[in-house]
C-alpha cells in the first residue's frame, strides 16, 4: 500500500496506523460525556496508539470517534510516525525529514484539485429540518468546559465573495444546539478576513466544516500559508495529486470528496453566543467563556459510520503542537530563509506548547553580516513578527546549531548557560499578539499587543564566525582513537 494513499484518505491512514499497532479498536461501549476525552488524554500523555471507539453510548448507531490522530508515539526511532503519515512520509521520518517535505511544497506549484459530481461523503444527506448535531458523538472534552465540542480537528471552508480566494483553517466549534454551533473568528486569521469581505457587502459568510477529511488536508489547514492562498492547491502541491472535491449541497464551496462528516451552512452576520470556556492548547483550563458568531448548519453530509476525529486539547503533546507547532516550524524557517537570515533549522518545541519557536543559526554565515546580538535580534523579529505564522508565536530562542533543536534538553542547556541576563533578552512590546496566548491581560488584549520576547543564546564570539571552546561530553573531550576504545570494550567493563 502507498503510504501516499494514507495521506489522501482518512480510512486508508487508519488501516495503515493498525499495522504498524499504533490504532487500538476500542469495541466495549464508553461514553462521549467525559470518558472519551479521558481516555484520550492518557493516551497522549503516555504516548500510547491512537483509539478509535467503535461503539458510543450518545450518539446515533455506528458513529465512532478517532482520538489523538496526530498524537506522538512510543515506539523508539517512530515518535514523529502518526505526523509523518498525515503527508505519506515513513515511519521513522525525522522532524527535519516532515519538514522538509511541508517546505518543498512551498516552492512547487500549485496543483488543482479534482472537481468531482459526488463522493463517499454524500452516503448521507440531512437537509432543513433533518438536521440534527446532536444525534452525532459530540464530546464533551474536559469537565469544566463551556459546552461541547463539535469541531476540535475539523477545518473551516470559507471563500471570498469573487471566489478566487478558498480558504480552509483548523478552528473550534462548541455546540450551541440541535442546528447551529459557535467559535471564534479572529480577524488577523484568514476566517476573519474573508468573513469581514462578506460583511463589508452586508451578508452572513458561506461556511462548511470538513471533518474526517485527507490527513494532508488537515494538517494543511493548520499552516499559517500567505493569505490568497487556498490550502486545496497547497495540498497537492505537497503531495503532487490533485484532491477529490465535491460540491456543497446549499452553498458553492468544494469539500473532500472522501471527508467522513461536512457541515454546512453560514456564519451568521450578527448572531452571536457564549463559547467556552474550553481546556486549550496552551495545557491551561479557562473559567470564562467570550461571545463568538453563531454558525447556522443547513445540511450535513457524512459518510456510513462516519467517524469524527477530535483533539483534547491540553498539555502536550496533542495536535496543537504537533500539527499547529510543526506547520509553524515549516513556515518560520522559508520566511527567515527567503530573508537571507543564516538560519538552518526552527522548531517550535511541543514543550513549549506552542508558545516559543527555537531557531538554528550557523555561525560562519552569521560571522558573515558583520552583526551584533541586537542588531540580529531585531533583524529576526521584523522578519518574523510581522509575518503571519510569527504574529502567533510570542517567544523566539536563538542558538547556534551545534545544538539539536528538537531535543528539549539540548535547547535547556543553551538557554541556561548561553543567555546573558542583561544583554541577551530583547522585547518588543508594540507589535500584534495572538489573541490565545495564555498569560495576556486584559488590557494587552484591547491593546492587541502583549510583547514579545527574543531571548539570543548565541556568544559574542558566534558573531565573530567562531564557535566556543567545544562541549564537555562523550563526543567531544576525547580522541577518536580512545571513544573507539572505550565502545569496543563496553561489554568487558561490565555494562
Ligand atoms: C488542533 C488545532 C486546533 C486549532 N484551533 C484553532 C482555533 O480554535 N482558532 C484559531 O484561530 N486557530 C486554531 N488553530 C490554528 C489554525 O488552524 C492555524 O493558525 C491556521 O494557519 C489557520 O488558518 P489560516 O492561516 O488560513 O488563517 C488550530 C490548529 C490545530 C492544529
Ligand atoms: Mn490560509
Amino acid at each position: 500500500m502507498s503510504l501516499l494513499n494514507s495521506a489522501l484518505d482518512l480510512r486508508t491512514f487508519l488501516k495503515e496506523l493498525s499495522l504498524r499497532k499504533d490504532l487500538v479498536q476500542v469495541h466495549k461501549e464508553v461514553s462521549a460525556d467525559l470518558e472519551i476525552a479521558a481516555i484520550i488524554r492518557r493516551v497522549y500523555e503516555k504516548q500510547l496508539p491512537a483509539p478509535l471507539f467503535n461503539n458510543i453510548s450518545e450518539s446515533m448507531m455506528g458513529a465512532r470517534i478517532l482520538g489523538a490522530p496526530a498524537g506522538m508515539t512510543s515506539m523508539p526511532g517512530e515518535e514523529y510516525s502518526r505526523l509523518a503519515l498525515h503527508f505519506g512520509l515513513a515511519a521513522k521520518s525525522t522532524p527535519g525529514e516532515i519538514v522538509a517535505t511541508i517546505r518543498a511544497a512551498v516552492k512547487a506549484s500549485p496543483v488543482e484539485p479534482d472537481y468531482c459530481s459526488t463522493g463517499p461523503v454524500k452516503e448521507n444527506i440531512w437537509l432543513g429540518d433533518e438536521v440534527n448535531l446532536e444525534r452525532f458523538p459530540v464530546p464533551l472534552l474536559h469537565e469544566k468546559d463551556g459546552g461541547k465540542y463539535f469541531g476540535t480537528y475539523g477545518f473551516h471552508v470559507v471563500q471570498s465573495p469573487d471566489g478566487e480566494w478558498k480558504s480552509w483553517g483548523i478552528g473550534r466549534l462548541m455546540l450551541v444546539d440541535s442546528k447551529r454551533l459557535t467559535g471564534p473568528v479572529i480577524p488577523t486569521q484568514h476566517i476573519g478576513m474573508v468573513r469581514e469581505m462578506w460583511t463589508k457587502q452586508g451578508k452572513a459568510t458561506p461556511w462548511a466544516m470538513v471533518l474526517g477529511a485527507p490527513p494532508a488536508a488537515v494538517a494543511v489547514a493548520g499552516m499559517p500559508l500567505p493569505s490568497g492562498v487556498s490550502e486545496s492547491d497547497y495540498v497537492g502541491a505537497l503531495l503532487g495529486k490533485s484532491l477529490s472535491l465535491v460540491k456543497t449541497e446549499t452553498n458553492d464551496l468544494w469539500v473532500p470528496a472522501n471527508a467522513e462528516i461536512v457541515l454546512e451552512g453560514e456564519i451568521s452576520l450578527t448572531e452571536r453566543a457564549q463559547e467556552g470556556p474550553m481546556g486549550e492548547y496552551h495545557g491551561y483550563q479557562h473559567t470564562e467563556g467570550n461571545e463568538h458568531p453563531v454558525f447556522h448548519v443547513k445540511a450535513v453530509t457524512f459518510r456510513n459510520n462516519p467517524i469524527l476525529p477530535i483533539c483534547v486539547a491540553g498539555l502536550p503533546p496533542e495536535e496543537n503542537h504537533t500539527i499547529w507547532g510543526t506547520m509553524i516550524s515549516a513556515q518560520l524557517l522559508e520566511i527567515m530563509q527567503q530573508a537571507q537570515l543564516p538560519v538552518d533549522f526552527v522548531w517550535c518545541s511541543y514543550e513549549a506548547a506552542t508558545c516559543w519557536a527555537v531557531i538554528s543559526v550557523d555561525p560562519v554565515q552569521l560571522g558573515l553580516l558583520n552583526t551584533n546580538a541586537a542588531d540580529f535580534a531585531k533583524r529576526v523579529s521584523e522578519v518574523v513578527f510581522s509575518s503571519h505564522p510569527g504574529y502567533l508565536i510570542p517567544k523566539l530562542i536563538i542558538v547556534s546549531n551545534d545544538i539539536d533543536i528538537t531535543d528539549i534538553k539540548q535547547v535547556t542547556w543553551a538557554l541556561a548557560t548561553r543567555s546573558h541576563p542583561q544583554h541577551d533578552h530583547f522585547t518588543f512590546p508594540s507589535i500584534k499578539e495572538f489573541p490565545m496566548v495564555p498569560y495576556l491581560t486584559s488590557e494587552d488584549k484591547k491593546r492587541g499587543c502583549g510583547g514579545k520576547v527574543i531571548i539570543n543564546c548565541l556568544f559574542p564570539e558566534q558573531f565573530k564566525g567562531k564557535q566556543r571552546a567545544g562541549t564537555a561530553c562523550f563526543q567531544h573531550s576525547y580522541p577518536e582513537n580512545i571513544r573507539n576504545k572505550v565502545l569496543e570494550n563496553w561489554e568487558s567493563y561490565g555494562y
